[in-house]
């Protein structure tokens, strides 16, 4: 079933359950990889959402900012490579939301624990923002805010499940966005946390 959120923004609820099999596996591997860690933003405070990314690039934020490397500063090697199964994800909930032919560069992948949040912000470290933003939800169910194009625009709150997949494209790329405080729970599969992956395309051409 295909929702549709806001212009250009696609709620794909269950989409990822076919994936599951292959895509549990495949997260273990980059994770032992790349590992997950509170990065530091540019105003010192240490995230309390876990980050690791797997692609040929990554995003990273430390004291002197926010960006994409191509390197993982914690091993000073390249990232775990993007599996074909999370490719495809991407590629296929892209496609079912109207946007053909995305080919993400990078996958940030966000550990939430009970209590972990993402304040309302805007994504827009990437230089093309014509592609769509694909992210995909696992584990514990959180509540999603969704803003408009103003920091001070009204939010919608989702709560999204594992599973569900959005597609963020049009206007709804630049949209601001957060996650409340992650509630308590326990996940069949997961356990005490939610996973959500994002798929970036990020350099402008193909
Ligand atoms: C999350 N992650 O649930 C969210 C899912 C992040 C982040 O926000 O930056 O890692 S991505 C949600 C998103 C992306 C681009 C646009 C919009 C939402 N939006 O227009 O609401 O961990
Ligand atoms: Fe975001």
């Amino acid at each position: 079933p295909r929702e549709t959120i806001g212009e250009g923004a696609a709620l794909l609820r269950g989409f990822a359950k076919p994936f599951e099999a292959e895509l549990m596996p495949a997260l273990r591997e980059i994770v032992r990889q790349a590992p997950f860690r509170h990065l530091i933003t540019p105003g010192g405070h240490r995230m309390s959402v876990a980050m690791t990314n797997s692609g040929s690039l990554g995003w990273v934020s430390d004291p002197s900012g926010y960006r994409y490397d191509g390197i993982d500063p914690n091993s000073g090697t390249p990232w775990p490579p993007m599996p074909p199964v999370l490719r495809k994800l991407a590629a296929d909930a892209a496609a079912a939301g109207g946007f053909n032919g995305f080919a993400s560069e990078a996958c940030l992948i966000n550990r939430y624990v009970p209590g972990a949040k993402l304040s309302l912000h805007q994504d827009k470290d990437e230089l093309d923002f014509a592609a769509p933003i694909v992210s995909v939800s696992l584990g514990l169910p959180a509540i999603f805010l969704f803003g408009g194009l103003k920091r001070s625009d009204p939010t919608r709150r989702y709560r999204l499940e594992h599973g569900d997949v959005v597609v963020w494209g049009g206007p709804s790329r630049l949209a601001f966005h957060g996650v409340a405080p992650l509630a308590d729970g326990e996940h069949g599969l997961l356990g005490r946390q939610r996973i959500n992956l994002t798929f970036r395309k990020v350099r402008l051409g193909a």
